[in-house]
């Protein structure tokens, strides 16, 4: 870890707590940087998640380090840079573990600093030693319990993704004997009936694009999958399940110092949520699995108070990537989005080059330490959570642990307006960009300028891209040719961090 400034613990007097402070790091999926009441959405309400801004501070310049989920939740939970490892594109939910359980994780700080740690909700970094090989009747032999989580209870990669089932501390939740489990990324199962051979009448949600492998609860998968019985999840449940697992976890934890990672599936597609939600919102499924994400987020706060751990909790809370409307299925995102905009003043979305895809909104409480109400223009990153949280628990990471992450804490608390001086994203063409408080560069690559099937700009181009953030936030006018010093600057570091890769 690389250490900031003059960052000594006789700077931050709260490390010395007697009370180790619990942390919950709440990770939407999806969830664009305009898609919240307080980054200015109009059409939906988070009241929730406005809460935590009101009584935190909220960041107007934070990044996830991909702009997918795979290599996104790979660098902030292992302070590592996911472009310095092959196999960190979308795994598919028949991956083997991408972390290697030698490799330091969050949980791993957090457990040799005396807490319990649990990952509850989406996972997608892989499960099991081998691709394909894992014993989805029986017990998976490598899970996040390898990567210093207690406790876990996870999707193995998305809801659009096979298996289709909970799997809790390396076992399929609610297992159904009757019911054995198969799954194959190759071709259909012997016996199993796709989404294309299902009659329109049975779908609950038709495919866009792609989705149309194994069909379960009415919807079309990535994927082959037979079987699994009562242990197949609902669409409709699965935020539910998620919260209350995170709440009975809270409930049983309360006493003990404690990390949660709870990774929310909304607002990743297929949106389909429970009918408290469903058909409630103008947007549609879209606005629908915004308001049940920020129900979470309620429950979660509720909990805490209940159980009086408000105080002596941070809570810091943010998404994997920016937003997209159409991501597979037809659910009426870019029909109801009216003048709604998921990726707020920016330009692109989920897998893009452009700000959108990694801009994301992050909000960070921690009562009696977060100012209040305050509004952090400071540039921050994702990575540096890791190191950040090190210095929250005055720990030292081991030497090859993290070694991108940076210790950032005075900055994430609120502390202080000034942040890094560059982040690095990696888009999914796996092409970098990198940013400074004024400037953008983006690396040239070769893909493609617009995802037509998604409907979003890459930003990819062959030519050096450069924008002036404070004068062009849109990114509308590349300047690459009136800053060569500027362009050359961050090449010379986009070069160094990312040498040998
Ligand atoms: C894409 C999927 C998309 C989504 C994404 C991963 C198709 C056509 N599209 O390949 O629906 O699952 O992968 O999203 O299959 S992420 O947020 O988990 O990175
Ligand atoms: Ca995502």
């Amino acid at each position: 870890m690389r250490r900031i400034g003059l960052l000594s613990t006789t700077l931050l007097p709260f490390v010395a707590m007697a009370q180790k402070p619990n942390v919950i790091m709440i990770v939407a999926d999806d969830l664009g940087y305009g898609d919240i009441s307080c980054y200015g959405a109009t059409r939906i309400n988070t009241p929730n998640v406005d809460d935590l801004a009101r009584r935190g501070v909220r960041f107007t310049d934070a990044h996830c380090v991909a702009s997918t989920s795979t290599p996104s939740r790979y660098g902030m939970l292992t302070g590592m840079y996911p472009f310095r490892k092959p196999n960190t594109n979308i795994a598919a939910g028949d991956a083997s573990m991408i972390i290697s359980p030698g490799q330091y994780t969050i949980a791993d700080l957090f457990k040799d600093n005396g807490y319990y740690t649990a990952a509850i909700g989406k996972w997608h970094l892989g499960i099991g030693s081998t691709q394909g090989a894992q014993d989805w009747n029986g017990i998976v032999d490598q899970t996040p319990n390898d990567l210093g989580f207690d406790y876990s209870y996870l999707m193995a990669a998305t809801a659009d993704r096979v298996p289709c089932v909970f799997i809790e501390q390396g076992r399929v939740a609610n297992y159904d004997a009757s019911a054995s489990i198969r799954v194959s990324y190759q071709k259909p199962l012997e016996g199993e009936i796709t989404y294309t051979m299902t009659p329109e009448s049975e779908l609950k949600l038709k495919s866009s694009h792609g989705h149309n492998n194994a069909i379960i609860n009415g919807i079309g998968r990535i994927g082959y999958m037979t079987g699994g019985g009562k242990a197949l999840w609902k669409d409709e449940n699965i935020a539910d399940s998620i919260t209350v697992h995170a709440l009975d976890f809270l409930d049983r934890h309360k006493d003990e110092p404690f990390f949660m990672y709870l990774a929310t599936n909304d607002v990743h597609v297929p949106r389909y949520p429970h009918d408290r939600f469903r058909g409630k919102n103008a947007m549609g499924l879209r606005g629908d699995a915004i308001a049940q994400f920020d129900w979470t987020v309620g429950q979660v706060t509720a909990k805490l108070q209940e159980l009086g751990l408000t105080d002596n909790t941070m809570i810091i809370l943010t998404s994997d990537n920016g937003p997209v409307l159409d991501d597979g299925y037809q659910d009426q995102a870019p029909e109801l989005v009216g003048d709604h905009r998921p990726g707020g003043h920016m330009r692109g979305g989920k897998y893009s080059s452009f700000e959108a895809g990694s801009t994301i909104p992050f909000i960070v409480t921690w009562p009696g330490h977060t100012p209040q109400n305050k509004v952090s223009k400071a540039l921050f990153s994702q990575i540096d959570i890791m190191g950040s949280l090190a210095q929250l628990l005055n720990a030292k990471l081991p030497a090859d642990a993290g070694i991108d992450t940076r210790g950032t804490l005075k900055a994430m608390i609120g502390k202080t307006g000034k942040g890094v001086q560059y982040n690095i994203s990696m888009s999914s063409n796996r092409s970098l960009t990198i940013r400074t408080a004024r400037w953008k560069y983006i690396q040239p690559s070769n893909g493609i300028p617009l995802m037509k099937a998604v409907n979003i700009e890459t930003g990819y181009s062959q030519q050096e891209q450069l924008y002036d953030m404070t004068a062009d936030p849109g990114e509308n006018t590349n300047v690459a040719v009136r800053y060569p010093k500027v362009v050359a600057k961050l090449k010379q570091i986009l070069q160094k961090e990312s040498a040998g890769r």
